[in-house]
């Protein structure tokens, strides 16, 4: 269906191992290389974020964007929309990324009216089913953007201003319906301004209140209409409000518990949102999959220098081992995926820039996922980990888990026990296990 090339010179990436200095072939990712009774990519499901990839000039807030597109050639946006959907295509065959993910007004402009907006998003979704057809590329998850326009300055579902919030159902109503036709695998709400600034103006209650009905509306609409995926919600401290309500992890699983959510919702963990709420990576992603509620991952990272969401690339090895470690424990991460919600640095203006990027990410967590898999099967890892506990595995200890014991009980037995020995926790061992593992 491609009638133009918009990265020529780049062919299709391929493995060409540890060894090769091609900077546009992989040295670890290998699509159909089995790992812990899985492929390469069975485990990752692979996506790439179009609103960073194909939207993102990469404009801040000291100047306008660096990267020009060659596909904004028209100046009608919807013609340049297609064109930026053909020029994604190009990219995602290129790369053979399995997955992609992305906002309705990544895809469609905004009309001006409802009815006009709707026409332009049903136009391109027709196109990305026939390109996904042509391709047997698939959609990961798709969202609505509730932060970008004017009308949602103060929140979308908990903004004070019920004609917003019939807006933002406009919104997810609609990509709803794109994610179905598109055989969508998951839906993602990241609460992009569903926050505030300052409690002098807001009453928290009844805006928690109104984003747990909106969510079960829309979680119904969903299945109404055939969506048999996961509802994913994207936790993230802060920015662009000064308090998120979706703060981390375990904010948004007591936020699902309590609004009836547990049955539909799951977790998209993103690595630079997690940072920002002063945990790492692996903090939350142990916190959502230990509650059975790990449905995704954005992966990207922070930088060590300073508080702001950056998405970088991921290129951290420690970190993708980390992750890896758990997504083995946790039977992997289906339906979800990894994808890369990350952008170029404003100073990568070449449009290869996007192929060295995304190479680096895939390489990296395919390397973290031999590493992991190596650690879990031939060291002693599990065993220093778990073995800190056996004093619960028998006996008295045994009980407390259970439940059996009082108060009373534990200082009947501290008595007769007198003090107890100082065991090390090893954590110089582990530190030297994991680079002694890095090959
Ligand atoms: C922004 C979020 C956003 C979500 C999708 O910080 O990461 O990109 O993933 O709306
Ligand atoms: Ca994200
Ligand atoms: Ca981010």
């Amino acid at each position: 269906m491609s009638t133009n090339e918009y990265f020529p010179g780049v062919g299709k990436i391929k493995y060409e191992g540890p060894e090769s200095d091609n900077p546009f072939a992989f040295q670890y990712y290998q699509e159909d290389k089995v790992v812990a009774g899985k492929t390469m990519k069975d485990h990752f499901r692979f996506a790439v974020a179009y609103w960073h990839s194909f939207c993102n000039v990469n404009n801040d807030p000291f100047g306008v964007g660096t990267r020009t597109f060659p596909w904004d050639k028209s100046s009608d946006p919807l013609d340049n929309a297609k064109y930026r959907l053909e020029a994604a295509f190009e990219f995602f065959s290129k790369l053979g990324n399995p997955y992609y993910c992305f906002h309705d007004v990544d895809l469609a402009p905004e009309g001006g009216s409802v009815a006009e907006t709707e026409k332009n998003l049903k136009e391109l979704v027709s196109l990305a089913k026939q390109y996904q057809r042509d391709s047997g590329m698939k959609l990961l998850w798709g969202t609505a953007n509730l932060f970008g326009h004017p009308r949602y300055m103060n929140g979308a579902a908990t903004n004070p201003d019920f004609d917003v919030v019939c807006h933002a159902g406009a919104q997810v109503k609609n990509a709803l319906e794109a994610t179905v036709e598109l055989d969508g695998e998951n839906y993602v709400f990241w609460g992009g301004r569903e926050g505030y600034m300052h409690l002098f103006n807001t009453m928290m209650r009844r805006e928690l209140d109104h984003m747990g009905t909106f969510l079960r509306a829309a979680r119904d609409y969903g299945r109404k209409i055939g969506f048999k995926g996961t509802f994913l919600i994207e936790p993230k401290p802060m920015e662009p409000t000064k308090q998120q309500y979706d703060f981390d992890a375990a904010t948004v699983i007591n936020f699902l518990r309590e609004q009836d959510l547990m049955d539909d919702f799951k977790l998209n963990i993103e690595a630079n949102h997690v940072t920002l709420a002063s945990h790492s990576f692996a903090h939350d992603l142990m916190i959502a999959a230990e509650a059975g509620l790990l449905g995704s991952i954005d992966a990207n990272r922070g930088d060590v220098q300073n508080g702001w969401d950056t998405d970088y690339f991921p290129t951290d090895l420690y970190d993708a081992i980390e992750a890896m470690i758990i997504l083995l424990d946790n039977g992997g991460i289906a339906p979800g995926g990894l994808n890369f919600d990350a952008k170029l640095r404003r100073n990568s203006t070449d449009l290869e820039d996007l192929f060295h990027a995304h190479i680096g990410g895939m390489d990296t967590f395919a390397r973290g996922l031999m590493i992991a898999d190596d650690i879990l099967n031939n060291s002693n890892f599990r065993e220093l980990r778990e073995g800190r506990y056996t004093s619960f595995d028998s006996g008295d200890g045994k009980k407390f888990e259970d439940g059996k014991l009082s108060l009373e009980d534990l200082r009947d037995l501290a008595a007769q026990k007198g003090e107890p020995e100082m065991r090390s926790g090893k954590q110089e061992l582990l530190e030297n296990l994991f680079n002694r593992y890095i090959k």
